[in-house]
């Protein structure tokens, strides 16, 4: 089975419709043929400032929604990042591969740091993305299945993995990303020029999972759409009608094709609609069973420390010959 390994910030408390569209939903569908891997990354969180006790129970959450949205312990490795402390390990030894020219290239961290003021930004997420290099290349990851955004980081890591199976020889998997063209970026329902996201969107413009269905059902009737009135997939011409026809396209298993048919001579009105009732039916059940999950926190617990346990043998395999490669003495 080819291996795939993929993350999740815990920091947002809910996920985002552009989380499970973009990601969550291909790392369920991914369990059943691949050799799954995935995780919640704490260490990427702490970046930016965290209240402790506050990371701690978004750990908690972000796991919980993960195994509300489908992945099942018995199909896949799910686990948290720092309790497998050969991420931190390796992450040094491809920040010691990496150009600082190289690193500042990265449009995340221009467009975050920028967000807090580049003065303010932590050296942390300066090099996040090469952390997260070693979270792909310590699991010889074949697949990464992220959303466009992460592209880059991507091919970062291909270029790392190349350059140090270069230099000390054949180490590790070149990964590729796994990206669904259809849901690689879903767009803010108030401005769909921009991607979803936690810290760009405004309230009105995200879709929390777990925020009262009738929240949701609001936000989705009050999507900005456009001036025309024809229901038409157009990203460029008609962009917040196409990202609703995305979205219920993608929940419904109905195409686009599909769904323009049905809704010839019908007004936005009746798409968003529909769309409201789909997303109630989706996050309604979302909500109950991560709840369920997370009134047996010991039950969680032990799942999450079951999977580090099975990432930690793949991960000590692969960190223990990193450090042989490089030259390092070994601890007798
Ligand atoms: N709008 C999106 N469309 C498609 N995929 C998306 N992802 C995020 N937003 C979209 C994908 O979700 C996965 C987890 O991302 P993350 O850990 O970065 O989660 P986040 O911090 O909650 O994501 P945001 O909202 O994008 O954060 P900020 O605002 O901090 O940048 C990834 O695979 C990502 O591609």
């Amino acid at each position: 089975r080819p291996r795939v390994l993929s993350g999740i910030q815990p920091t947002a408390g809910s996920f985002h419709l552009g989380n499970y569209l973009g990601a969550v939903r291909q790392w369920v569908a991914l369990q059943e043929t691949h050799d799954a891997f995935y995780m919640v990354v704490d260490l990427h969180a702490i970046t930016v400032p965290q209240d402790p006790a506050e990371l701690r129970a978004n750990t908690r959450l972000a796991a919980a929604q993960l195994l509300a949205a489908g992945l099942d312990p018995e199909r896949c490795t799910l686990f948290v990042q720092s309790h497998v402390p050969e991420h931190a390990q390796l992450g040094w030894v491809m920040n010691c591969l990496t150009g600082f020219g190289e690193a500042s290239r990265m449009t995340q961290f221009k467009d975050k740091s920028a967000k807090q003021g580049a003065e303010r930004a932590t050296v942390g997420l300066f090099t996040y993305p090469i952390l997260q290099v070693a979270d792909i290349l310590l699991y010889q990851a074949d697949q990464v299945p992220v959303g466009e955004d992460q592209r880059q980081h991507i091919e970062l890591t291909r270029d790392l993995a190349e350059r140090f199976n270069g230099r000390f020889g054949r180490t590790f998997t070149l990964p590729a990303p796994y990206i669904l063209k259809e849901t690689a970026k879903i767009y803010d329902l108030q401005d769909p020029q921009i991607k979803m996201s936690k810290s760009a969107s405004t309230p009105k413009g995200l879709i929390n999972l777990l925020d009262e269905p009738k929240a949701t059902a609001k936000k989705v009737k009050s999507a900005v759409t456009d001036t025309d009135t024809v229901i038409r997939f157009d990203p460029a011409g008609k962009p917040g009608v196409s990202n609703l026809l995305t979205i219920l396209s993608t929940l419904t298993g109905t195409g686009v094709a599909e769904l323009e048919q049905g809704y010839e001579g019908k007004g936005y009105g009746a798409l968003k609609t529909d769309l409201a009732e789909v997303m109630v039916d989706f996050v309604t059940p979302f909500r109950a069973r991560t709840q369920e999950f997370l009134d047996d926190p010991e039950t969680l617990d032990s799942l999450l420390a079951k999977g580090a346990e099975k990432a930690r043998a793949v991960a000590a395999e692969t960190l223990a010959q990193t450090y042989d490669r490089v030259g390092f003495l070994p601890a007798k």
